[in-house]
């Protein structure tokens, strides 16, 4: 056994029963051989060992009353990976699938996409195994402040730093932020994706989405080809997917399926998105109202369907394994040329495979995905700095943060002698940064 195979063993043996923090951990650590034989320091220093092992984890009771008077008990979770590069930096989730595993999957991810922004900020992830669906107003709110009450002594404005994710937007960093000033007093970045009114970045709703975009038209441009005429699948109808389908469109793609949990929808003349706004940001409705609202679109039940659908580029953008080795397999056999991931983890060890394998040009998630963080980084040192930055601004500053990190994870796949995988470039290069700073500071 290699070091890597003994780190990943040790981990399976010390963390048993999570499976999505295994994966993450098996696709990282792999692509790093390369690294380990140029460093082997690194071992000596039990770098990969201390790398996998959060710094902190935090888990606590979040209980809540709802509009009926019936008390409720949910888990609450932060966990603080790694700090080398600067304060942990993250998203909440609230989804009734999240548990300790995700999370930990969640923040390892984090930790390398944050290095990759090039922007100070390390990694951490937290959430709730809450269901945000179909809950009122009220009891959202009452939701968030009782997460807040213990969230709120393990964060800071240079200590933690969280933001949104699956079922987290601005209503509920809104809630969040309120309850975090009221209880420390304080008027500070210590959450982003805030309201514009009261400390938030132009663009940063945009941001994953767009910037997914911008690394997707850089390596078609380097490929001497372009979005325009494309056709796009983009699973998921969320934040991520409504701005990475708007964006994409914008640049003369043609986006013809979209999905939520329930089903998908097929509209070969290209998905209208303002209706998709309507109905997701407005109504917080279900997507199958889309077909009764746009004439010729099609509703299936289920989301697996959406993979058989024939399309040029694939931009998975709604949650972790949504593609697996038979659905990749389909989009190959139906001529995909590009896969760019826009949600984290969303294909299986075995279906990114099978991408590769057909030399499908892939994105993995922690570049593709990191204009959403890196736009956050943006909007703390707009915070920190007291300074409001135009729309125009902070958009360039991301697709240049874009291009650039399509560029480092490519140079350090040819460098490390893996032209061309940009799993292996995204990981080495997200790598190498925060392996440095953590031997600089010594065995902490
Ligand atoms: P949202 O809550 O805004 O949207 C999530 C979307 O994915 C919804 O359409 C939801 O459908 C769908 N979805 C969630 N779980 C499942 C499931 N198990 N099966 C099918 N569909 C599902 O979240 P975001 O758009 O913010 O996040 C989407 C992905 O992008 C996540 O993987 C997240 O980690 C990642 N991400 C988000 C960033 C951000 O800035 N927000 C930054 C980088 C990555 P339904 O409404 O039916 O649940
Ligand atoms: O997965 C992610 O990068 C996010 N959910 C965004 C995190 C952030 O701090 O903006």
């Amino acid at each position: 056994m290699d070091y890597v195979e003994r780190v990943l063993a040790a981990l399976k043996a010390k963390n048993p029963g999570e499976p999505e923090f295994h994966q993450a951990a098996t696709e990282i650590l792999s692509g790093l051989r390369p690294v380990i034989a140029r460093h082997p320091e690194y071992e000596k220093a039990a770098l990969l060992e201390r790398f996998v092992e959060p710094e902190r984890a935090v888990l606590f009771r979040v209980p809540w009353v709802d509009d009926g008077g019936t008390v409720h008990v949910n888990k609450g979770y932060r966990v603080q990976f790694n700090s080398a590069i600067g304060p942990y930096k993250g998203g909440l989730r609230f989804h009734p699938s999240v548990n300790l595993s995700i999370i930990k999957f969640l923040g390892l991810e984090q930790i390398l996409k944050n290095s990759l922004t090039g922007l100070p900020i390390g990694g951490g992830k937290g959430g709730s195994d809450f269901d945000p669906k179909g809950k009122s107003d009220s009891e959202i709110m009452r939701f968030c402040q009782s997460f807040m009450t213990e969230l709120y002594r393990h964060i800071g404005q240079d200590t933690d730093v969280p933001a949104g994710d699956i079922g987290v937007g601005g209503r509920e960093i809104g809630y969040l932020f309120g309850q975090y000033k009221r209880i420390a007093d304080e008027h500070v970045g210590v959450l982003t994706g805030r309201g514009l009114s009261y400390g938030g970045s132009l663009a940063r709703t945009e941001a994953t989405g767009y910037g997914l975009v911008y690394m997707v038209e850089e390596a078609l441009k380097c490929r001497g080809d372009s979005l325009n005429g494309k056709t796009l699948l983009v699973s998921g109808s969320g934040n991520v997917a409504i701005y990475a389908a708007e964006k994409a469109q914008a640049l003369g793609a043609k986006v013809v399926a979209m999905y939520d949990s329930n089903g998908y929808i097929y509209d070969k003349k290209g998905i209208d998105i303002a209706v998709i706004k309507q109905i997701k940001e407005v109504e917080r409705g279900r997507i199958k109202e889309y077909a009764a609202r746009v004439k010729g679109a099609e509703y299936h039940e289920g989301c697996k369907g959406i993979w058989a659908i024939p399309c040029d580029i694939a931009l998975p953008c709604a949650t972790q394994n949504e593609i697996d080795e038979e659905s990749a397999k389909m989009l190959v056999k139906n001529g995909v040329k590009l896969v760019g991931e826009g949600a984290n983890m969303p294909t299986t060890l075995e279906g990114i495979a099978v991408f590769q394998r057909a030399g499908v040009v892939f994105l993995p998630a922690k570049a593709a995905n990191a204009g959403g963080v890196a736009t956050s980084a943006l909007e703390m040192a707009q915070s920190s700095g007291r300074l409001f930055w135009t729309f125009e601004e902070v958009d360039a500053k991301l697709k240049n943060i874009m291009v650039n990190i399509y560029h480092n994870m490519d140079a350090a796949a040819k460098e490390y002698g893996v032209e061309g995988d940009y799993v292996a470039g995204a990981n080495i290069a997200g790598f190498l940064k925060v392996a440095g700073a953590m031997m600089a500071q010594g065995i902490v």
